[in-house]
């Protein structure tokens, strides 16, 4: 395959103690059609470092290297890259097959024996690079809701995993903001489909500008969306979800006037202490307040009304904010009740 366009711009770093070495590596790359941007380190592990810090779509590491060699890179590089995320050919002048068994298991892509033509040279980066960008693409595709460009409900949840790790241990609050839009077939029913897409895309824009940068905002399907909040409690959520009504209320979004589309939204929060948080239960709480947020009549934010939750396990306190066993007047459940 003629990879040179898929590939163009390829970054590349190049580990190597010695310094000829890597002047000619980079130079026969920068030469080359795929016209590489070209990195170099001069040493194992300030090559890791580079490597997981920075934007890289291959590299290319000497076996033998003094303090860090080849075989060692590749063990602190495979803890948190895979092959497919990062490429990495091992440059060797030996022929030793042992050796080369021994770097694929280490988590090598490939060898480049030296000395080797520069063609060869261009051909394995340019063949390993266009495979790794090709991986991020549809890694991206497959996170990313199409008609918002929103994440996904996949998407969220691999940062809820995450979120949820970094929760426990720095012993920060995790909240999350379900919305789902009001009587929302009715638009479809009487603009058509397009009409609703439009909105859908507004609304997607809208949540986006209501949330801090390292928030992340998703789109679940249909026209329920999700906001996952790092270090915010279930104060902090009810004042996003209701920053999040009003807003809705006071722009216009696709063909629509402001105030005619509003929203349902429910919150929950996991706080530390007790158990970690779990998907299923900070979801489920957040879907039951949306169901409460309609059922009191909808373009609201609510908590979970849970009628008559379980007893906790015994020494076991979840550490999810639901609402307490005896129901709380309405005022309480409803943070933001516009009609009142
Ligand atoms: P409620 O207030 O109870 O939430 O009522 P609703 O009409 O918003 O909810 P319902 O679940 O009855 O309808 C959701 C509608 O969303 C039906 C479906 O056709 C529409 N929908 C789902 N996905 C899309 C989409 O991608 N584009 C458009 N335009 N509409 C969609
Ligand atoms: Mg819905
Ligand atoms: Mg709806």
């Amino acid at each position: 395959m003629d990879t040179s366009a898929e590939c163009a711009g390829a970054r590349v770093l190049i580990v190597d103690d010695s310094a000829t070495m890597r002047a000619w590596l980079a130079a026969r790359l920068r030469a080359a059609p795929l016209l590489a941007e070209v990195q170099e380190a001069t040493n194992g592990a300030v090559g890791a470092r580079m490597a997981l810090e920075q934007e890289v779509d291959v590299v290319l590491c000497n076996l033998r290297m003094p303090f860090l060699d080849g075989i060692g890179f590749l063990r602190v590089v495979r803890q948190s890259r895979s092959r497919l995320e990062l490429p990495v050919l091992l440059v060797t002048a030996s022929t030793s097959v042992p050796d080369k068994v021994t770097g694929f298991h280490a988590g090598a892509s490939d060898y480049l024996t030296t000395p080797c033509e520069p063609e060869e040279l261009v051909a394995r980066v340019s063949v390993h690079a266009t495979v790794a960008r090709l991986h991020r693409a549809m890694v991206t595709q497959a996170h990313t809701d199409p008609l918002t460009g929103l994440a996904n409900r996949r998407a969220l949840q691999l940062a809820f995993e995450r979120e949820a790790v970094r929760a426990v241990r720095h012993g920060t609050p995790l909240g999350m903001v379900l919305v789902d839009l009001d009587h929302f077939k009715h638009i479809n029913d009487t603009l058509g489909h397009p009409a609703g897409d439009a909105v859908l895309r507004d609304l997607a824009r809208m949540l986006r500008g209501a949330c801090r940068a390292y928030d992340i905002v998703a789109r679940m399907g249909g026209e329920e969306f999700a906001l996952l909040l790092p270090e915010s409690d279930l104060q902090g959520a009810l004042e996003v979800g209701e920053r999040v009504r009003s807003t809705v209320m006071s722009r216009r979004l696709g063909e629509l006037d402001a105030g005619k589309v509003t929203l349902s939204a429910g919150v929950a929060a996991w706080t530390p202490g007790g158990a970690p948080p779990a998907w299923d239960t900070l979801y489920g709480l957040a879907d039951a307040g949306v169901y409460t947020a309609k059922s009191t009549g909808r373009n609201r934010v609510a908590r979970a009304v849970v009628p008559s939750p379980p007893p906790p396990p015994e020494g076991a306190a979840t550490g999810i904010h639901a609402v307490p066993p005896a129901p709380l007047p309405a005022t309480a459940q409803v943070a933001a009740d516009p009609a009142a």
